[in-house]
């Protein structure tokens, strides 16, 4: 798709702890790649995580996508918010708790917003190796507008487990019934 001069460049976290993690991961990929109004321009590898905030539940798939598009932020977020529905994610567990897809809304360009639907750069991406690392791979130059250089900020995370997966490997972490 050819992208009007005026788009902007996105980034966007995936993850998921409940079913098949590493295909729901995939496809959320394909999906974005699918959706009108967006063109992926980079995917970073999955990486299998060990849970941050609520650590009692299953390792986590991560992985990040670089897109390009014309939408504006909440535009963005509300074709993320239908992605995540579509992938039967529901809003009735723990926060922070399990869950078949998520996808945040890293960096919208270097735009900062701060409004009770939306923060942005996302308000954790800085302190969570399983953001830094993958990001790492596609935008390894990146400034997070109020924190600094990705580089610096992973260095401070090294201790988060965080595990890059190879092309195939299959990781069912739990049983989504
Ligand atoms: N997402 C959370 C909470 N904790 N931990 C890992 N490893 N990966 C995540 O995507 C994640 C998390 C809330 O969105
Ligand atoms: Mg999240
Ligand atoms: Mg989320």
């Amino acid at each position: 798709m050819k992208m009007s001069p005026d788009s902007v460049v996105a980034l966007i976290g995936l993850g998921s702890n409940l079913g098949l993690a590493t295909d729901q991961v995939e496809q959320a990929m394909a999906a974005l790649a699918d959706e009108p109004g967006l063109e992926l321009t980079a995917k970073s590898s999955l990486y299998r995580t060990a849970p941050m905030g609520v650590v009692d539940q299953p390792d986590f798939v991560n992985a990040v996508v670089r897109v390009s598009c014309t939408m504006g932020c909440y535009g963005l977020l509300g074709v993320l918010q239908r992605i995540e529905k579509y992938f039967g994610r529901t809003r009735d567990g723990e926060r922070f708790g399990p869950r078949t897809l998520d996808l945040d809304l890293l960096m919208y360009s270097d735009q900062i917003v701060s409004s009770p639907q939306l923060e942005l750069p996302h308000p954790r991406m800085h302190e969570r190796l399983f953001v830094l690392e993958p990001l790492t791979e596609i935008e390894g130059d990146l400034t997070i507008p109020g924190h600094g250089y990705l580089s610096v900020l992973r260095q401070s995370c090294l201790d988060q487990r965080v595990q890059r997966l190879t092309a195939g490997a299959v990781l069912e972490v739990a049983r989504d019934d």
